[in-house]
């Protein structure tokens, strides 16, 4: 079994004053090692760091392939054509796509080192799952060099209608790079259906959504809602001193009635501005008071090479300014904000902590932050604000779904949750506690497998929610 994704599962840290590497937390090991059963794994991706950083050929049991990257590469490659043309695109084009030829030659260019390294390492007959759109090439490339191989693609992100994909200048080589795969998945079904439709109009492939014929070959497509490792969660969610960490956290907030909480990479299409804006109004009409009510805003650095990123950073940054500026007072801030990771027990913690938690994006494959917050719920108490724009939203019905971009409609499912009553939060809760229970990581990252290696599969249909 071969992963090859843009990073390796593995990062540096340290401890005692000297450097060690360690698995990188949550993510795709642990949706991956349960899964796998003991077979060996070897894992393909950047390293991080420039050219000369070298990694252990080994880490907890996988085998890594570093496929560096140099800073020309990091540029047009990573911060270009990956993060500035194909990450907006796909997400509704909420900032506008940047269309670059160096960029994309150089995104050619990698995806090819990518699939080399892969046909180079492979064992004979083995299963290689792909992921994500820095190497939506890769699957082509790599069966004109291995067609022995079985290979796996899953898009992490959504896959955008065809009005908007047909816009990329290098539609149709995208479109057959994925198609090299024996299964292309994708979070929702919805996107399932974006690539199969414009893979028929665009390159004359026929079939259903599920499966396409293309090139004189069968292509399957189909939804696999990745989830989160939920016993996990419940399991530190439980732990006395996480409990103790999140009572601590409302004693330090000033114990106030209502905590409210948003945890997101610091990202433009994520919504924060909105959920921001949306607060600071709240606190103008009186719906919230500080004595009463309190907003954690937790922001992890991402992407910080990039202006738009930058730029994103200082509009927030702003607004929470302001908004603390008129409704804050002394030694009691309306909106803490932190811009840095936590680790697993503090954001655990959080959870717990958070009476409301808000999920706000404009455009989400999934969304874990809002099936996290679900599964570390253990007394099912607590109310979750979901933007309907986020995978995560056909699952988990019983939110408080909201449109971001409608600023009443957000203020009112805002006071909605803050003012659920118990017996209705309790009974949604545990409705949704249903779902992420019956449908952990383990289970997606096998439905996958699954479905890859019987060839009769046809992914699966969300869990439902009942
Ligand atoms: P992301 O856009 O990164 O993922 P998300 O699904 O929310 O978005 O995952 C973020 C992860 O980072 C969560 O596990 C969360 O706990 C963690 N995290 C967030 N804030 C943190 C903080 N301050 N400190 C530490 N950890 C923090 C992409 C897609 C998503 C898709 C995932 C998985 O954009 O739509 O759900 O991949 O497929």
């Amino acid at each position: 079994m071969v992963v090859v994704a843009n990073r390796l599962p593995v990062r540096r840290v340290e401890r005692d004053g000297e450097m060690h590497w360690d698995l990188s937390p949550g993510g795709l090991v642990s949706a991956l090692t349960p899964a796998l059963a003991g077979r060996p794994v070897m894992w393909i991706g950047w390293p991080g760091g420039g050219v000369e950083m070298i990694v252990p050929a080994q880490h907890a049991g996988i085998e890594l392939r570093p496929v560096p990257l140099d800073d020309a590469e990091f540029e047009e490659f990573y911060l270009g054509f990956s993060n500035a043309t194909l990450w907006p695109l796909y997400h509704d084009a909420v900032r506008s796509p940047a269309f670059h030829r160096e960029w994309w030659y150089a995104y050619v260019s990698v995806n090819d080192r990518y699939a080399r390294a892969v046909a180079e390492a492979a064992a004979p007959g083995a299963t290689v799952w792909v992921h994500d759109y820095q190497l939506q090439l890769v699957p082509k490339m790599l069966r004109a060099m291995r067609p022995d191989l079985r290979i796996g693609f899953f898009l992490h992100i959504p896959f955008p209608p065809q009005e908007l994909f047909l816009q990329l200048p290098w539609r149709r080589p995208v479109l057959e790079g994925l198609l090299g795969a024996d299964l292309v998945g994708f979070q929702v079904q919805g996107a399932a259906s974006n690539f199969s439709r414009v893979a028929r109009r665009l390159l004359g492939a026929s079939g259903t959504d599920t499966v396409l014929d293309y090139d004189g070959r069968q292509v399957r497509v189909g939804a696999f809602p990745i989830s989160v490792d939920t016993a996990a969660l419940i399991k530190r969610a439980s732990d006395p001193a996480v409990q103790a960490r999140a009572r601590q956290l409302r004693d330090e907030l000033g114990s106030p009635e209502v905590v409210l909480l948003g945890v997101d990479r610091l990202d433009y299409t994520k919504g924060i501005d909105r959920r921001l804006i949306a607060i600071g109004e709240l606190f103008a009409d009186g719906s919230l008071t500080r004595s009463r009510a309190v907003l954690v805003q937790i922001a992890v650095p991402s992407r910080e090479d990039d202006p738009h990123y930058r730029q994103e950073r200082e509009h927030l940054e702003q607004l929470v300014g302001e908004v603390n500026g008129s409704y804050s007072t002394v030694g009691h801030p309306a909106v803490h904000y932190l811009y840095q990771s936590v680790e697993l027990d503090e954001l655990v913690a959080l959870y717990l902590a958070a009476d409301v938690m808000l999920v706000t994006p404009l455009r989400d494959g999934m969304n874990l932050v809002a099936k996290e917050y679900v599964a570390s719920r253990v007394d099912a108490s607590g109310a979750l604000v979901l933007s309907e724009f986020t995978g995560a939203a056909q699952e988990l019905r019983d939110a408080i779904l909201v449109n971001p971009h409608d600023l009443d409609g957000l203020k009112t499912a805002i006071r909605h949750a803050v003012g659920l009553d118990p017996n209705e939060g309790t009974a949604r809760m545990r409705r949704m506690r249903r779902v992420v229970r019956r449908h952990d990581v383990q289970a997606w990252a096998k439905s996958f497998l699954a479905a890859l290696h019987d060839g009769g599969g046809h992914g699966v249909a969300p869990p439902d929610p009942g």
